[in-house]
């Protein structure tokens, strides 16, 4: 069947071997290997993205952009098919795409060194810096209401209500504490309520494997750009703080292992306003640290949602899966809380950094 799919992009099938790539939990993506060129191909998980064409429409209009106004910037856009289509329905409805694998360029799963950090946070600023003149609202949303917390939290309540009782009974604690929390729900209200928060071209998922490096350690670009939207910053820089700043992943069983890398805190910040520091607003700049709370709190609410619901959503490999990220997540959470303080002084420090670098 892939081979079919190969076909239609014009791709001989002998000459190329396909690998499993990368750790998504929501699509699907395999590496296409030839002796002369390489490829990525991704299956589109059609139970998360409803209208896949609203995807490859953002990409085109992003494109056509970029090469107008940063003919130089790599964006990494899907290829079109013999017959002219970003997009191959296969015969089981399944919604394939094929992107170049850019040479030389390789991805990592763990961040090791802050300089690591600091080139990632600089390539997801980049991306919102080089579209930050760009109309945000002729974008479509590929998922409607993504990141938006209060239906996170709606949604939540009602798998509270729905839930089998001997899943109720076995997350109470954390049913509880998500409650505890409630006051990062109510200042993100408050925040979009205001609408004090400008609504930029957004990519929702910065993990780390999302940036393509080169052997140096130099950032290269991003990928993975089916989430890019409108949205808000608190998006990225949280979710960068979500996934970067522990030495354990959302993955980790051991929760004393998560804690909060303050070096690594320190190279997001500086890799960030490298490139945003001088187009945030003031209320942006307010919630910084806001970011990460805001994220990691969003996740913890949607892995426990999901354990409530039958684990309908994200992919587990145990029984408990849902339930330990959201464990994980909610101890990731309250390391971050305790560590606020030290994380202000820190991002005064790169702001002040950036000043004496950039002389103004
Ligand atoms: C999903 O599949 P992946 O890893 O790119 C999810 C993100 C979550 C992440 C948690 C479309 O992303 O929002 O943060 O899992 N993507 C979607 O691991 O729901
Ligand atoms: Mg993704």
């Amino acid at each position: 069947m892939l081979n079919k799919i190969l076909l239609e992009f014009g791709l001989t099938p002998a000459q190329y071997k396909i690998q499993p790539f990368g750790s998504g939990l929501i699509n699907h993506t395999l590496k296409v290997s030839g002796d002369a060129d390489d490829y990525i191909l991704q299956k589109i998980n059609g139970n998360v993205f409803k209208f896949p064409g609203n995807i490859a429409k953002n990409l085109a209009l992003l494109q056509s952009y970029l090469k107008k106004t940063h003919p130089d910037y790599p964006f990494v856009a899907p290829l079109p098919s013999t017959s002219g289509d970003f997009l191959i329905r296969s015969k089981a409805g399944e919604y394939y795409r094929l992107f170049p694998f850019i040479k030389g360029s390789k991805t990592i799963d763990f961040i090791s060194d802050p300089k690591e950090a600091f080139e990632a946070s600089r390539q997801f600023g980049k991306f919102t810096h080089v579209l930050k003149d760009f109309d945000a609202s002729t974008l479509e949303y590929t998922l409607t209401d993504f990141h938006n917390l209060k239906l996170r939290f709606d949604q939540f309540t009602t798998a509270c209500n729905n839930a089998e009782q001997s899943r109720l009974i076995a997350a109470a604690t954390e049913i509880k504490e998500i409650y505890n929390h409630f006051n990062i729900l109510e200042t993100y209200n408050e925040l979009i309520g205001n609408n004090k928060m400008p609504v930029r071209v957004i990519h929702h998922d910065t993990k780390i494997s999302n940036v393509l490096f080169d052997d140096a350690q130099n950032g290269l670009c991003v990928i993975d750009l089916d989430t890019v939207m409108p949205g808000y910053y608190l998006s990225d820089l949280g979710d960068m703080m979500r996934t970067y700043l522990s030495p354990a992943n959302e993955e980790e069983t051991d929760l004393s292992k998560i804690h909060i890398r303050e070096n690594i805190f320190s190279a997001i910040c500086k890799g960030y306003l490298s490139e945003m520091g001088n187009v945030l607003n003031e209320t942006e700049k307010h919630h910084f640290i806001f970011s990460g709370k805001f994220m990691i709190y969003m996740q913890a609410i949607r892995f426990l949602t999901d354990f409530l619901n039958g684990d309908i959503y994200y992919e587990i490999k145990y029984p408990e899966h849902n339930f330990t990220r959201a464990k994980n997540q909610l101890k990731l959470l309250n390391e971050y809380i305790g560590s606020e303080k030290k994380l202000n002084q820190l991002f005064i420090m790169a702001q002040e950094n950036l000043l004496t670098t950039t002389g103004n």
